[in-house]
C-alpha cells in the first residue's frame, strides 16, 4: 500500500480535526494510500509536543520550514491561521511537496491566484479544505441534481449562521482581525457556501452585497483557541477591523438566483451552515446541523403525498456510507474531514489533482473579492471583473 507522508503547521481546533482525519483513514479506508502522521508544527514548543504526543505524530518541530527540508515528507498541511498561508504554500510547492490548505485560501485574491500558479508549475498536487462538501447529504443533493431529478434550478439560497462572539465582552480574537483573517464573517464562513453554491449548482456571474459589523471593539484576550479565549472584560480593548456579518445576492451562469447569508450574531445557530435548491421538478434542504438528513421534495410524487420528506444519507447507496456503519447509524462533523482527507489521499494515489483544490479556491476568492468590491461601490459587480 502506497504511503503519504505528512506534515502538518497548526496543532489547535483544524489541527485536532485534520489530525482525527490521518488518524482514521488507514482503519476506515483501508484501501487508500495511507498517511503517515511523521511530524506536527506550531510556535510554541509545549503546546505542539503535547499536541504530537495526544494525536498520534511521530515528531514535532516549532519553524514550519524544517518540515520542507526533510525528504521523509510528501504533504504539507497548512492549517495555521489565514495570513500564513501563502508563505507556507508558496514554499511547500517549491519544496516539490503536495499541499493541503485550509480555507480561505488566502488573504486575497491576487495571493490565491500566485498560490496556485505556484503549485501548477511546481508540478505539485493541491487542495483547498471546504470540507462540508464531503457532507454524504450533500453529495447526495449535487446526485440528485445531477441526474436532473431537481429539473431547472432556479434558486439557491445558502445561510451560515453561528452566535459564538454575540457577547460583546468575548475577546479579540485572530478570526476578528482583518490582517489575519483577511475577512470575518464573509471569507470564514461566506467562504463555505460560495464553495457549496460552485459544487452544486455552478459559477456565478455577477453579485452584490452589505455587511456590516456590529461590535466595534473588544477586550484583548489573554489566551485563545478555535472559538474559545480568555480575557477579562475589562482588559484593554481593541478594533474589530473585520465584518460580523455579510449577505449577498448573485446571479449564476445557468440563470439560477442566488441568495447568501453569513452571520455570527444569530443567537441559538451555534453552526447552522444550511442551503435550500429550488428546481422546477423539486427541492432539496440541507442543514449541517442535523448534517446525515437531506430533506427532498419532488412534484411528480403523487398527489395526496406532495410534501418535503427526510433521506437519512446513511445507507450503502449513500456516499461513503458502506466506510462506516448500519443505516442509521449516523456520523459527525469530524467526518467530514476524514473523507475530504480520503479524496487527498486517492488523488496522490491515482496521481491526480484532488477536489476541490486550488482552482477552486482562487474561484472562491475571486467572489468573496466581488462581493467586497461592491459593498464599497455600492453595485452591482461582474465577479469576471477580478
Ligand atoms: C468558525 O467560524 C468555524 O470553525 C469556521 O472557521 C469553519 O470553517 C467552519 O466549518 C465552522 O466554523
Amino acid at each position: 500500500m502506497k504511503q503519504v507522508r505528512v506534515g502538518m503547521i497548526g496543532y489547535k481546533f483544524m489541527g485536532k480535526a485534520h489530525s482525527h482525519a490521518y488518524r482514521d483513514v488507514p482503519m476506515f479506508f483501508p484501501k487508500v494510500a495511507r498517511p503517515v502522521m511523521k511530524a506536527i508544527c506550531g510556535r510554541d514548543a509545549q503546546g505542539v509536543a503535547q499536541a504530537a504526543e495526544q494525536f498520534g505524530w511521530e515528531g514535532q518541530c516549532t519553524d514550519w520550514r524544517e518540515l520542507l527540508k526533510r525528504d521523509d515528507i510528501d504533504v504539507i498541511d497548512i492549517n495555521a491561521p489565514s495570513d500564513a498561508h501563502k508563505e507556507i504554500a508558496l514554499a511547500a510547492a517549491a519544496a516539490g511537496k503536495h499541499v493541503f490548505c485550509e480555507k480561505p485560501l488566502a488573504l486575497t485574491l491576487a495571493d490565491s491566484r500566485e498560490m496556485l500558479k505556484a503549485a501548477e508549475e511546481a508540478g505539485v498536487k493541491h487542495m483547498v479544505g471546504f470540507n462540508y462538501r464531503f457532507a454524504p447529504a450533500v453529495q447526495l443533493a449535487k446526485k440528485l441534481i445531477e441526474e436532473g431529478r431537481l429539473g431547472q434550478i432556479y434558486h439557491f439560497r445558502a445561510w451560515f449562521l453561528q452566535d459564538w462572539i454575540v457577547d460583546p465582552d468575548f475577546p479579540l480574537v485572530w478570526r476578528l482581525q482583518k490582517e489575519i483573517a483577511g475577512s470575518g464573517s464573509h471569507g470564514d464562513l461566506g467562504a463555505h457556501l460560495i464553495d457549496l453554491a460552485h459544487f452544486l449548482v455552478g459559477d456565478l456571474t455577477e453579485v452584490i452585497g452589505m455587511s456590516d459589523t456590529f461590535i466595534k471593539e473588544r477586550p484583548l484576550p489573554t489566551s485563545m483557541t478555535g472559538l474559545s479565549a480568555k480575557g477579562s472584560k475589562d482588559a484593554p480593548k481593541g478594533a474589530v477591523t473585520v465584518d460580523d456579518a455579510t449577505l449577498f445576492l448573485a446571479r449564476f451562469a445557468s440563470g439560477a438566483l442566488g441568495s447568501f447569508e453569513a452571520t455570527r450574531f444569530a443567537p441559538g445557530h451555534r453552526c447552522t451552515n444550511s442551503f435550500e435548491i429550488n428546481g422546477s421538478k423539486g427541492s432539496v434542504k440541507f442543514d449541517f446541523e442535523r448534517m446525515n438528513e437531506l430533506q427532498v421534495y419532488f412534484t411528480d410524487d403523487a398527489d395526496d403525498v406532495q410534501g418535503f420528506r427526510r433521506v437519512l444519507a446513511t445507507d450503502p447507496s449513500h456516499a461513503y456510507a458502506e466506510a462506516w456503519w448500519p443505516p442509521g447509524h449516523t456520523i459527525g462533523y469530524e467526518h467530514t474531514f476524514i473523507h475530504e482527507i480520503v479524496e487527498l489521499m486517492q488523488a496522490i494515489g491515482e496521481d491526480r489533482q484532488p477536489v476541490p483544490n486550488f482552482v477552486d479556491g482562487v474561484k472562491c476568492q475571486q467572489v468573496l473579492e466581488a462581493v467586497e468590491l461592491s459593498i464599497a461601490e455600492r453595485r452591482w459587480v461582474q465577479v469576471e471583473e477580478l
